[in-house]
C-alpha cells in the first residue's frame, strides 16, 4: 500500500514510498544503480548501506515535509533547542523502529543477500558531541518528535566531530573523526537558506532619518552558514522534525580585489578561515577552554539559527512583536548564551525595537539549562578577546547588565558587595563576560538537570540569582529515550517485556511497572537471565575481536563507561581492581564471583591525568588478566573509542553499573539510568540522579556507598588529609603501595607517580575517603551476586521501576511548566499534491 492514497498519479505502488518487501527490494537496488552508480556484483557493504539509507530516508520524506508544512501552517508555539553538540549515534536502525519497517526491511535486505545487522553496523555515527549533554540533547529531539511536539533543533555541522580513541601501549591515542567522508545520506543541504554572519570590526553610532540615535556594527568579516537539515523521526507517529546544522563557508569564496592585486593566497586565507568556523568540536567536556575559535563557532551557529528564525517567522507575521509567543528557545548550558545579546542586537540594532520592548520579547523567549557545577566548565569570556570578535555584543551586554544592576540597587541599596557578585563582567581583577549570568539574566526560566544538582544550583553559582527570582527556578531531571536505549539496542529484553506486558511502555514508559509482579516467577526470572546470557555473550564476542581477549559471560560484568573525569572516579574504581587482585593472591583459594571490569571514555586530548588513569588501567589489566594464579576469577578490558554504537552493546550486557562520582560533583548522569533500564543494578554514590533512581527502585534493590554531599563538603573544609586514610586503612596502603612499587609498570616507580601526587596532594574528588566504603560495598555486591535468583529479581525490579527516566517524561514537564507548548498532530496525506 502506498502512503499516498490522495494522489492520482500514485496509480501503482510508489518505489520511493511502498511498504511491501518487493518494493523495498526494487528500491534499494535502484538506489544501489542510480544513486551509488554501483551493481550489485562491485557494489561495496557501504554502498549498499547507503542504498539502504536512501530507501528509508524516501520513506520519512513526506512526514518530514508535512511536518514543516504543517508548523508553517498553524500558529501553534515552536520549541527551539539551541545546543553546540548533538551526540546523535547511527539513524539507520533508529528510523527503522520509529517508522515500525523492521521486519519487512529485514525480509528485503536479506532476500536481496545481505545482512541487515551489518548494514546497520556500517553506519558511521555523527559525534558531533561529547558526551552526556549531547547526548541529552540527542534523546530529547527524539521524544519531541514522539511526543509530537513541534520543535528544531539548531546546531553546528561539526566537519570532524569527536576523535576515534585508539589505545597504543595502554595509552589513549586521538584519532580524527572523518563521519563525512564517504557522505552522509541523512541530510539535505539547503543553500538557498544560507545566512550571512558578521564578526570583528567595530560599531558606529548614527542618527537615523527619524532622529533616533541609533548604533552599526562595521565588521570585518562575513561569512556564510549552510544549513544542513536531517529529519528526526517520532515513534510510530507521522512527526518528523527538523534538526538544523550550519556550516560555516567563505561569503565570497574569492577576496576579487586581493586576486586581482596579485596577492592569490591573501585571497585565499579569508575562504580557510572562514571554513575553519566549523571545521572540529572541541573535545572537551566539562572543561573551559578559552580558545578564541569556539567564542566564534558559539556565536556563529546561534546568529545563523536566529536570523533563520526571524525569516520564518517575518514570513508569517507583520513584526517581531509577537516573536516570543511564536519560539521557546532552550539553551543548553551556557554555550549558546551568546544568544540574548544577539537577539537585543537583532532586535534593537536591525529591526529598531525600543530597549525595554526588545528586552521583553528576549525574556520571554529563552529559558536556560545549567548542566554542570564544575567551577572549570563554567563559561567565561575574557573581555579583550570579546570586544574583539563581538564589539557590539559587549556594548550590549554592558547596557544589560546596567540596567539589570539598577534593579538590584532598587532592591538591595548600598550592597556593593552584591552587586560585585551578581554583575555579568567579573571585574575583579582580570576582567571576564560570565557567560552563565548573562543566560540567566536573559531567561525567564532556569534549571538543573537532576533535584540534587538543581537545590545545588541555587545554594551555590545561582545563590544570589536564585534570592532575586525564586520562581524562575525549578528542576528537570534528564530522562534517555527508551528507543534507542531499550527497543533498539536490547531487541532481546525489549521481546521479552513485550511478551509479557504488551509494547505499550515504548511510548509509556510507566507501563513497564506491570512487569513487577513477574519478579516473582521463576520462570520468568529464567528467561530474563536467559537473556542476559546470550546479551553477555555478544560482548563477549566483541571483547575477543577488539582486545583478543576472552571472557567468561557468566562472570560479573562491572562496567564503568563515560569521559574519562577525575570526579567520576574510574581511578576508584581500578583500585578496588587490585585490592581484589591482591586478596586472590594472598589467598590463592579465595572464592570470590568472578568479574569481568569493563572500561570505556575517552579523555580530553589535554588531560594529563585523565589519560594517565587510562594508562593504569590497561597496566592492571596486563597484569592481572595474565597472572596464572588468577585464571578466570577477575579479567579487566578497557574498550577503545566508546562512543553510542558501542553504548548500545555494553549497557545490555551490564550486571553492574559504576556511578560513583564524588558527591555534588555529576550534575545528573545519564548512562546511570541506560544501565538501570537494562536490568543492571546499581553501585552508586549519592549523586546526580542517582540519588533519585533509588528513590524509584527502592533502597534495597541499590548499592549505595559513600560520602553525601554535605560530609565532602565538610570534609574539604576541615582540610582533607589523603595520608591519614593512607595509613589507617591497611587495604588501601597495600593497593598504592603496589602501584609505587612499580609493579603495574615493569618497575618504573615514576610513571604513576603524577596520579599518586594529586590524590595524596590536591584531590578534592576524595578518593582515598570513599576507597574502603567502596571496597566493602562492592564486597556485598559480589556476595549478592551469588544469589542468582535474588538478583534477578532485584534487575527486574530496576526495570520496572525505571518509567521516570525517559525523556518523554523530562520532555513533558519542560513542556508544560517552561514552553507552554502542545502538541500537534502530522497528518500523513499529501499535502502538496502533483507538486503546487
Ligand atoms: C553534563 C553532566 O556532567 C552530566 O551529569 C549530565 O547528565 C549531562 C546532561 O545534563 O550534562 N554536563 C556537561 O558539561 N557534560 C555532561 O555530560
Amino acid at each position: 500500500m502506498a502512503f499516498n492514497t490522495t494522489n492520482p498519479l500514485i496509480q501503482v505502488e510508489d518505489d520511493r514510498t511502498g511498504l511491501s518487501v518487493e518494493t523495498l527490494k526494487r528500491a534499494l537496488a535502484d538506489n544501489l544503480f542510480y544513486l551509488q552508480g554501483k551493481f550489485p556484483g562491485i557494489a561495496t557493504k557501504h554502498d549498499c548501506y547507503m542504498a539502504l539509507a536512501y530507501t528509508i530516508r524516501d520513506r520519512l520524506l513526506q512526514r518530514w515535509l508535512n511536518t514543516s508544512q504543517t508548523y508553517l501552517n498553524c500558529d501553534n508555539r515552536v520549541v527551539v533547542y539551541l545546543s553546540a553538540e548533538y551526540l546523535l549515534g547511527p539513524h539507520l536502525g533508529n528510523n527503522l523502529i520509529n517508522l515500525g519497517l523492521w521486519e519487512p526491511v529485514k525480509q528485503a535486505v536479506e532476500e536481496s543477500g545481505l545482512n541487515l545487522e551489518e548494514l546497520i553496523n556500517i553506519e558511521e555515527e555523527p559525534g558531533l558531541g561529547n558526551g552526556g549533554l549531547g547526548r541529552l540533547a540527542a534523546c530529547f529531539m527524539d521524544s519531541l518528535a514522539t511526543l509530537e511536539i513541534p520543535a528544531i533543533g539548531y546546531g553546528i555541522r561539526y566537519e570532524f566531530g569527536i576523535f576515534d580513541q585508539e589505545i597504543e601501549d595502554g595509552w589513549q591515542v586521538e584519532i580524527t573523526d572523518k563521519w563525512l567522508q564517504l557522505g552522509n545520506p541523512w541530510e539535505i543541504a539547503r543553500p538557498e537558506a544560507a545566512v550571512l554572519v558578521k564578526l570583528g570590526g567595530h560599531t558606529e553610532s548614527y542618527t537615523d532619518e527619524k532622529g533616533d540615535y541609533r548604533v552599526r556594527w562595521i565588521p570585518n568579516n562575513l561569512v556564510k552558514g549552510i544549513p544542513y537539515d536531517t529529519p528526526i523521526l517520532g515513534y510510530k507517529v507521522s512527526t518528523a522534525n527538523n534538526l538544523r546544522l550550519w556550516k560555516s563557508e567563505a561569503a565570497e569564496s574569492f577576496d576579487f580585489q586581493r586576486f586581482n592585486m596579485g596577492d592569490y593566497y591573501g585571497a585565499v586565507q579569508n575562504k580557510v578561515t572562514s571554513e575553519n568556523l566549523t571545521k572540529v568540536l572541541y573535545p572537551n567536556d566539562e572543561q573551559l577552554q578559552g580558545k578564541e575559535l569556539r567564542l566564534a563557532q558559539q556565536y556563529f551557529f546561534v546568529s545563523c539559527s536566529l536570523q533563520d528564525m526571524i525569516r520564518i517567522h517575518l514570513a508569517d507575521n507583520p513584526s517581531l512583536e509577537n516573536f516570543h509567543e511564536h519560539f521557546a528557545v532552550q539553551l543548553n548550558d551556557t554555550h549558546p548564551s551568546i544568544g540574548v545579546a544577539e537577539l537585543m542586537r537583532l532586535l534593537v540594532d536591525e529591526h529598531h525595537y525600543e530597549w525595554g520592548k526588545a528586552w521583553n520579547i528576549t525574556q520571554a523567549t529563552f529559558s536556560f539549562t545549567n548542566h554542570t557545577l564544575l567551577p572549570e566548565a563554567l563559561e567565561k569570556w575574557s573581555l579583550p578577546l570579546f570586544s574583539q570578535m563581538l564589539p557590539r555584543h559587549l556594548e550590549i551586554i554592558y547596557e544589560i547588565n546596567q540596567r539589570f544592576l539598577d534593579q538590584v540597587r532598587i532592591k538591595y541599596p548600598n550592597d556593593g558587595d552584591r552587586l560585585a557578585q551578581l554583575s555579568i563582567i567579573d571585574e575583579a581583577g582580570e576582567k571576564w563576560v560570565r557567560m552563565a549570568y548573562l543566560a540567566t539574566v536573559g531567561s525567564h526560566a532556569i534549571n538543573g538537570v537532576a533535584a540534587l544538582h538543581s537545590q545545588l544550583i541555587k545554594e551555590t553559582i545561582l545563590k544570589d540569582f536564585y534570592e532575586l527570582w525564586p520562581e524562575k527556578f525549578s528542576n528537570k531531571t534528564n530522562g534517555v529515550t527508551p528507543r534507542r536505549w531499550l527497543v533498539l539496542s536490547n531487541p532481546r529484553l525489549s521481546n521479552l517485556i513485550s511478551s509479557r506486558i504488551g509494547e505499550g511502555w515504548i511510548k509509556n514508559l510507566d507501563e513497564l511497572k506491570q512487569l513487577e509482579p513477574f519478579a516473582d516467577l521463576a520462570g520468568f526470572r529464567q528467561d530474563w537471565r536467559q537473556v542476559k546470557r546470550e546479551v553477555k555473550q555478544d560482548l563477549a564476542h566483541y571483547i575477543k575481536a577488539q582486545s583478543d581477549l576472552v571472557v567468561n559471560p557468566d562472570s560479573l560484568f562491572d562496567v564503568q563507561v563515560k569521559r574519562i573525569h577525575e570526579y567520576k572516579r574510574q581511578h576508584l574504581n581500578i583500585l578496588h581492581v587490585i585490592h581484589l587482585y591482591l586478596q586472590i593472591k594472598n589467598n590463592p583459594n579465595l572464592e570470590i564471583s568472578p568479574r569481568t571490569f569493563i572500561y570505556g571514555g575517552k579523555a580530553a586530548p589535554g588531560y594529563f591525568i585523565a589519560k594517565l588513569i587510562i594508562k593504569l588501567i590497561n597496566s592492571v589489566a596486563e597484569v592481572v588478566n595474565n597472572d596464572p594464579a588468577i585464571g578466570d576469577r577477575l579479567k579487566v578490558v578497557f574498550l577503545s573509542n566508546y562512543n553510542v554504537k558501542f553504548g548500545q552493546k555494553v549497557y545490555p550486557a551490564a550486571d553492574l553499573s559504576e556511578q560513583i562520582s564524588t558527591a555534588g560533583k555529576e550534575a545528573s548522569g545519564t548512562g546511570n539510568m541506560k544501565f538501570s533500564m537494562n536490568g543492571a543494578l546499581t553501585i552508586g554514590t549519592l549523586d546526580g540522579a542517582n540519588i533519585e533512581i533509588r528513590e524509584e527502585v527502592g533502597a534495597e534493590n541499590f548499592f549505595l556507598f559513600g560520602l553525601t554531599t554535605p560530609e565532602v563538603e565538610k570534609t574539604l573544609a576541615a582540610g582533607y588529609q589523603p595520608w591519614e586514610y593512607y595509613n589507617n586503612y591497611p587495604d588501601l596502603k597495600a593497593v598504592v603501595d603496589l602501584i609505587n612499587s612499580g609493579f603495574f609498570s615493569h618497575g618504573d616507580t615514576e610513571l604513576f607517580r603524577p596520579l599518586m601526587d594529586s590524590l595524596f596532594g590536591h584531590d578534592p574528588y576524595l578518593v582515598f575517603a570513599d576507597f574502603q566504603a567502596y571496597v566493602d560495598c562492592q564486597h556485598q555486591v559480589g556476595e549478592a551476586y551469588k544469589d542468582q535468583e535474588n538478583w534477578s529479581r532485584m534487575a527486574i525490579l530496576n526495570v520496572a521501576r525505571m518509567g521516570k527516566f525517559s525523556s518523554d517524561r523530562t520532555i513533558r514537564e519542560y513542556a508544560e511548566d517552561i514552553w507552554a507548548i502542545k502538541p500537534v498532530v502530522i497528518e500523513l496525506e499529501d499535502l502538496c499534491p502533483d507538486g503546487q
